[in-house]
C-alpha cells in the first residue's frame, strides 16, 4: 500500500509521506525550459507527452510520494466550451459564457475535449517512476470555478459587489459544473487516478449562503468520488471553520492552508490531515524552514499527516530548499 494510503486509513507510515501542491511548475528549470517553447498554456496541459515529463519532473528530482497530473482547475470551462487563456505576469483570461450553448453539451463531447488529460492518466498509471506512489486526479470546486468563469480574470483583487445578481445564471452555472465536474472526475478515475484533489482556492471569498456554495457542491463531489472506490482530499483555502466543514462535508482527508493554527485544529478533527506550511517559508532560509517544518511535524506526531504546503509552491522558490524540505520531513522521527 502507498504511504499516502497507509494515512488515509490512519495507519502510521514507515516514512513520513510528503508531496508538494503545485510541485509540477514554474520553480523548476527544467519546466521552464519547457514552457519557454510552449508559450500556449492550454495547449501544453493537452499535450500528453510534454504534460508526462512534466508530472514526472518533480518526482525524479524529490521522489515525492505522490505525483499530481500538469493540467489546470480550468480544463473544466474549457472543456465546457468557455475560452480560456493565460497572459503573461497577468493570469487567466476566460471568455464570455453562451449558457445556451452549456446546456446543450452533451457527455461525449466535453470527454472528447479533454481526452488527452485521459491519455496523460493512462500513461502515467503504467509508469515504473510511479510504482508505490499515487497519481493524483484534481478538479476545482463549483463556487471556485463559478468565480474564474463569471469574473472571467482571477479574483485576486476582489469580486464585484454585482457577482451574484443574476441568479438564473448562477444556478444554471451550479447545476452544470455539479454534473461536468463528477464526469471529469469519473473520467480521471477511469484513466488511472488513484486520489482525487478538490481545490476550493477561492472558499475564503464566500460571505453567505454557505450552504448553497460550499457545503452542498462539495459533499455531492465527495459522495460521488467516493462511490467510485477513490479517496478524495478537500482543500477549502482560506475558509474560518474547518472543523464544521468536515463534519458536513465529510472528504477522506482535508488540506489545510497557512492561516489554520494546526495546535487549535487538531483535537477537533477526526481526519486525516495535509498541509499547512505558509510557502513563503521556502522563500526564507534554512534554520527558519527547519524550525517551522518541525513544528508542523511535532504537532502532527500522532495524528495521521501528509507532509505538503498550505497553498501552491511559489514560482521564486530554489530547488534547493525544497531539497531541504524532503530532507527535514523524511528524516523526522
Ligand atoms: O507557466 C505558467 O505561467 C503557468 C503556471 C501554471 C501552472 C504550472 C498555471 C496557470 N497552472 C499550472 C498547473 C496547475 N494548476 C496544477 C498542476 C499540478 C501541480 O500541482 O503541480 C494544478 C494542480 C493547478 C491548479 C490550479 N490552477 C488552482 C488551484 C490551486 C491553487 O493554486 O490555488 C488554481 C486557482 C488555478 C488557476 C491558475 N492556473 C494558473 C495560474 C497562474 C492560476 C492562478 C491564477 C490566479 O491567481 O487566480
Amino acid at each position: 500500500m502507498t504511504p499516502i494510503k497507509e494515512c488515509l486509513i490512519n495507519k502510521r507510515t514507515d516514512i513520513n509521506p510528503i508531496w508538494l501542491m503545485r510541485q509540477a511548475g514554474r520553480y523548476l528549470p527544467e519546466f521552464r525550459d519547457i514552457r519557454k517553447e510552449n508559450t500556449n498554456f492550454i495547449k501544453l496541459c493537452l499535450n500528453e507527452k510534454l504534460s508526462e515529463i512534466i508530472t514526472l519532473q518533480p518526482i525524479d528530482r524529490f521522489n515525492f510520494d505522490a505525483a499530481i497530473i500538469f493540467s489546470d482547475i480550468l480544463m473544466v470551462p474549457y472543456g465546457l466550451g468557455q475560452n480560456v487563456e493565460f497572459k503573461k505576469n497577468f493570469g487567466p483570461t476566460l471568455g464570455n459564457i453562451n449558457i445556451n450553448d452549456f446546456l446543450d453539451l452533451d457527455e461525449k463531447t466535453f470527454t472528447e475535449n479533454l481526452s488527452p488529460v485521459y491519455k496523460l492518466l493512462e500513461n502515467l498509471s503504467k509508469s515504473d517512476k510511479l510504482k508505490n506512489k499515487d497519481l493524483i486526479g484534481f478538479v476545482g470546486a463549483p463556487w471556485t470555478l463559478l468565480v474564474y468563469m463569471v469574473n472571467k480574470i482571477s479574483p485576486k483583487t476582489g469580486l464585484p459587489e454585482d457577482f451574484l445578481t443574476d441568479k438564473t445564471l448562477i444556478n444554471h452555472l451550479l447545476e452544470l459544473l455539479d454534473r461536468f465536474i463528477k464526469i471529469h472526475i469519473k473520467n480521471q478515475v477511469n484513466a488511472g487516478a488513484t486520489i482525487i484533489q478538490i481545490f476550493d482556492s477561492w472558499a475564503g471569498l464566500i460571505n453567505k449562503d454557505y450552504e448553497k456554495f460550499l457545503y452542498k457542491p462539495l459533499e455531492s463531489l465527495v459522495k460521488f468520488t467516493k462511490s467510485l472506490g477513490v479517496p478524495v482530499i478537500c482543500f477549502p483555502r482560506g475558509i474560518l471553520n474547518y472543523n464544521e466543514f468536515c463534519k458536513v462535508v465529510k472528504p477522506s482527508m482535508i488540506s489545510i492552508d497557512y492561516n489554520v493554527d494546526p495546535k487549535k485544529l487538531i483535537d477537533k478533527i477526526d481526519l486525516p490531515i495535509q498541509g499547512g506550511l505558509d510557502p513563503s517559508i521556502l522563500l526564507t532560509n534554512k534554520e527558519n524552514l527547519n524550525q517551522k517544518v518541525t513544528m508542523y511535524m511535532e504537532i502532527f506526531r500522532d495524528h495521521p499527516y501528509v507532509f505538503n504546503l498550505g497553498h501552491g509552491i511559489m514560482p521564486d522558490t530554489k530547488v534547493e530548499m525544497v531539497e531541504e524540505l524532503v530532507k527535514i520531513v523524511r528524516d523526522f522521527k
